[in-house]
């Protein structure tokens, strides 16, 4: 066993660079190729490899440190007689070179990856190796189209760039695209100016790319090489279909998934090797790391909080198989101001988000004539005043809703889809929407069969100041047979409220306004208050969703029969 330093390798060009992780602890045992530690320049983030495999004796830089070609980061002692040990077993021959090694240049991320290669190949790109090949990049599929004039060219010669890095924008009369970085590396030459038209397989620019050592990890990740006189990428897709990117054009419409605003991923080999294992969209993982650098740590409590989600029944992502949306870059537009959601606000998305993937919504509209309901809640104004209450017609809508459940059960059940079951529900809880800066909240009023009008009016006015107050207690929100959402102090003819999931059923209230109706020898004007009941279909058909309506509009136009 012999001591050896570890030395900085070629940096392909960069001066000085900074060490950004420390990727491992004295006394670890090392492979040949493991990431020691992370260096990054303004451009790109690096991961050093080590030599050969062995013990790590000593690390002699830390976090923030500055180094450069050649310097010393530590020493390690060499396992057996070459890194091609016990500790490499199955490794490839060609990569227990440690002498090599130690002077290899370093693995960029977003270097190329050795693919499958087509039959009619290429100059193909070494497995493993300590230097730099010379790429040319070619302009990928187009959509089918073709002599698409480029409108800007993203990067310039010397950049340093990374895989999916848009390259060049072009724009065809139906949309935009940006061409992306096949991989990582830099760009020595560029072969097209702005206003050149292109078609697939023209050159676009030529890349220096550090070979890669780990190509294992990151080959599924990136986009195939497409070098030189190679096969066109469609040809290259077909062998690899269902493994790999093709690196086609990206368009910024709707039909087509271009690369999310920030899906430029900062991470090392080994993160995305094990976010890949985990099958968990990078793009979608917050980076704790500097610069929102993706730890593993990032990873694992991705993993857990989607595993989480779904066992919640919640659909997370795209993991229901349903495309995520991908959103445009917005400053190519304008100006734009980015802010993190509340948790409410998240919360909230999340919820509806669910109950809309989940329920097969319909909703059913009716009109009830309010015009005596209103007359006698207006009668009772200096009474509410005595009491400290306003009656609204809130009340009124709780107990119709009230009795048209307990009249059509079908609608005060949740749906045990597991269990094949349907859970009846002997008591009356309805929640209320609120409308708060905070967001939505919907308290929940108890019993509400067993309440009398003012009753009502009083907790549903000191639960809405409880929600804009942010006072309600969870208990105070949970619950729930049936939602009223009421928009009528507001505005509006109809909507189409979401079920508050596992309720089956929401009812939407609009502005009353009055409005003439037949009353069989003349029109009347009569204010008419527009219902919008929205219903899992799973749980209640549609014959008695009308009913549902029915009989709220014929409560709500005689309110004496809630007496009864
Ligand atoms: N048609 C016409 N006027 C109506 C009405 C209707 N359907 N409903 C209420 N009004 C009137 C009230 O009578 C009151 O007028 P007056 O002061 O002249 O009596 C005024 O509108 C304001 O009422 P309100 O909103 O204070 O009281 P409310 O009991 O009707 O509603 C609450 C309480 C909590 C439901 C309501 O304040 C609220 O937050 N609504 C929004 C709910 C929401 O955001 N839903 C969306 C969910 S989906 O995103």
């Amino acid at each position: 066993m012999s001591e050896q330093e570890i030395k900085v390798p070629d940096l392909g060009g960069a001066e000085e660079v900074e060490v950004i992780e420390l990727l491992v602890s004295v006394g670890d045992s090392v492979e040949a190729e493991d990431p020691l530690l992370t260096i990054e320049t303004d451009k790109a983030s690096v991961e050093l490899p080590s030599p050969g495999a062995g013990k790590i004796t000593k690390l002699t830089v830390k976090v923030g440190d500055k180094v450069k070609e050649g310097d010393v980061i530590g020493m390690m002692e060499a396992s057996g007689e070459s890194s091609g040990s016990d500790e490499t077993e199955g490794a490839d021959a060609s990569e227990n070179e440690p002498e090599e090694k130690a002077e290899e240049k370093p693995q960029s991320k977003s270097s190329p990856k050795s693919q499958d290669e087509p039959e009619q190949s290429k100059p193909a790109p070494k497995k493993k190796s300590g230097g730099t090949r010379k790429e040319t990049v070619l302009v990928p599929p187009l959509d089918g189209m073709e002599n698409v004039p480029i409108i800007e060219i993203n990067v310039s010669e010397g950049d340093t760039i990374e895989a999916d890095d848009a390259l060049v924008t072009v724009e065809s009369d139906k949309a935009t695209m940006e061409i992306p970085a096949p991989y990582g590396g830099k760009v020595t030459k560029i072969l097209v100016a702005e206003g050149d038209k292109l078609s697939e397989g023209d050159k676009l620019l030529e890349l220096t790319v550090a070979e890669e050592g780990d190509e294992e990890d990151d080959k599924q990740d990136e986009p195939p090489a497409e070098s030189g006189e190679e096969a066109k990428p469609e040809a290259k897709a077909d062998d690899d279909k269902g493994k790999q990117k093709e690196p086609a054009a990206q368009e910024q419409s709707s039909t087509y998934e271009p690369p999310a605003p920030g899906a430029k991923v900062h991470a090392g080999p080994a993160v995305r090797k094990l976010a890949r294992e985990m099958g968990a969209d990078m793009t979608h993982i917050k980076g704790s790391g500097p610069k929102s650098r993706i730890l593993k740590d990032d990873v694992q409590v991705y993993v857990k909080s989607q595993l989480q989600q779904t066992q919640q029944g919640g659909s997370v992502g795209t993991g229901s198989g349903i495309p995520g949306v991908k959103l445009p870059d917005f400053s190519q537009f304008g100006d734009i101001e980015r802010e993190a959601m509340s948790r409410m606000m998240s919360v909230t998305a999340t919820n509806m988000q669910r109950s809309w993937l989940n329920v097969p919504h319909v909703t059913q509209f009716e009109d009830a004539d309010i015009t005596d309901m209103e007359a006698f809640r207006k009668s009772q104004k200096a009474a509410g005043e005595k009491k400290g209450v306003k009656m609204t017609p809130l009340p009124f809508l709780l107990k119709a809703c009230a009795t048209a459940l307990a009249e059509l059960p079908q609608f005060n059940v949740s749906l045990d889809m597991e269990r094949k079951e349907v859970v009846h529900k002997r008591y009356i809880h309805i929640g209320i929407a609120v409308d708060t800066p905070n967001g939505l909240m919907v308290p929940v009023i108890r019993d509400v069969d067993q309440k009398g009008l003012w009753e009502l009016a009083a907790e549903s006015a000191e639960l809405a100041q409880k929600a804009r107050d942010k006072k309600l207690k969870p208990a105070e929100m949970q619950g729930a047979c049936f939602t009223i959402t009421s928009l009528g102090g507001i505005g509006g003819t109809a909507f189409t409220p979401i079920v508050n999931t596992p309720e089956v059923a929401i009812l939407g209230v609009s502005k009353a306004a009055m409005k003439p109706v037949w009353d069989g020898s003349e029109f009347q004007p009569r204010l008419m208050l527009p219902l919008s009941l929205s219903y899992d279909h799973r749980a209640v058909n549609g014959a008695d969703a009308a009913r549902f309506t029915a009989v709220l509009s014929q409560l709500l136009g005689d309110i004496r029969s809630l007496l009864l």
